[in-house]
């Protein structure tokens, strides 16, 4: 007899643990239970994003048919050609996030300065997000993601959008919502990772994993290798390493999907530095830290070179890190090659 917050559960007939009638809503309203006193907020903040995801996932079933692939020719901040897409999920992530009471801030990848919503004191959330990581693929029909992160607001900085300057160790919950072989959601609010799956048969998604454990070890590295030469010498000994030990490798070039992959099936994610991105391209508020603490909370680690990602200080809403994370054991392998001098 399962129970989720003194929640009593039937067991379902087939035996498993996962009862399948638990949806993310309910799952929501059960974890706020842990919290006696709370406002609810944070409820509603999942709970609108539990909706965007529905809409943004229709959208991209039907993105060749309602003719919305392809680029709009204009750049973000980060010099990304935005997709059309783009626009549509980061437009529906503001609308419904932006109606939300506890919302003060939101900072989007699309969005060059963080969107001032309420500054009142009792707003408690920011969040920040990257509305379609790997959006460049949808053409090709490849996995795409909505990644985001939640933090406290802090109504004293200054200037208040300062507030979103958090390292990701403050981070209050994070997660993502992949659009691939079927819609999934991937959610932490500190107590361990959930996986739940949209089923279009019912519109909701439905608890299917709870508290995910990434496999220690697996010889699998997921990095763009054509850029090789143009890493530093490092992450090249990692790589010759790693060829000279039967690793295999696995580079979808959506990083939630590669991210999810490793969640699953374990093996290390890279992007480091090179020699046109020496600080790396990966944009750390809402695409690394939010990936590393679902990885940190799933029993994995995160790095960037050879620092704790999670304790990076940011200084810059769109600045970006280098990354390593994953499994235990092979996010160790990396970080021993880089520091061997
Ligand atoms: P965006 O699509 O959000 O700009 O993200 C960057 C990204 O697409 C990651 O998802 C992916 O891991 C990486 O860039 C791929 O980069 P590259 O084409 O250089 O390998």
């Amino acid at each position: 007899m399962a129970t989720i917050n003194k929640v009593t559960i039937m067991p379902p007939s087939d035996g498993s643990q996962i009862d399948k009638l638990t949806t993310l809503e309910t799952y929501i309203l059960a974890e706020e239970q842990r919290y006696p006193g709370a406002s609810g907020s944070f409820s509603w903040i999942l709970a609108a994003m539990t909706l965007s995801a529905k809409i943004i996932a229709s959208k991209i079933r039907r993105a060749r048919i309602e003719d919305v692939l392809g680029a709009i020719g204009s750049q973000n901040i980060s010099g990304d050609h935005q997709q059309k897409l783009d626009v549509i999920a980061n437009e529906t992530l503001l609308r419904c996030l932006g109606a939300r009471a506890g919302v003060a801030l939101l900072a989007s990848e699309e969005n060059d300065e963080p969107i001032i919503l309420r500054t009142e004191e009792d707003r408690p959330y920011c969040i920040l997000f990257d509305p379609l990581d790997g959006s460049s693929n949808l053409d090709a029909c490849v996995s795409v993601g909505t990644i985001f992160s939640i933090l406290r607001h802090n109504p004293d900085a200054d200037p208040i959008e300062r507030s979103l300057l958090q390292p990701g160790t403050k981070q209050v919950a994070a997660g993502y919502m992949l659009y691939g072989s079927s819609c999934v959601f991937v959610l932490t609010t500190g107590h361990g990772v959930n996986f739940f799956v949209l089923d279009p048969t019912v519109g909701a998604f439905m608890l299917v994993q709870q508290d995910i454990r990434i496999p220690d070890a697996a010889p699998t590295y997921s990095v763009n290798e054509a850029y090789r030469d143009r890493f530093p010498a490092g992450y090249q000994r990692y790589l010759d390493w790693a060829h000279t030990n039967g690793y295999s490798t696995r580079y979808i070039g959506s990083m939630v999907a590669d991210v999810h992959r490793i969640l699953v099936k374990g093996g290390v994610f890279l992007y480091p530095p090179t020699a046109d991105h020496p600080e790396g391209k990966i944009r750390l508020m809402y695409e690394a830290n939010p990936l590393a603490m679902i990885v940190k909370q799933a029993g994995g680690k995160a790095y960037a070179g050879t620092q704790p990602l999670l304790e990076i200080d940011p200084h810059a809403l769109h600045q970006r890190t280098p990354v390593i994370m994953g499994s235990p054991v092979e996010v160790d392998h990396v970080v021993k090659h880089l520091s061997v001098e």
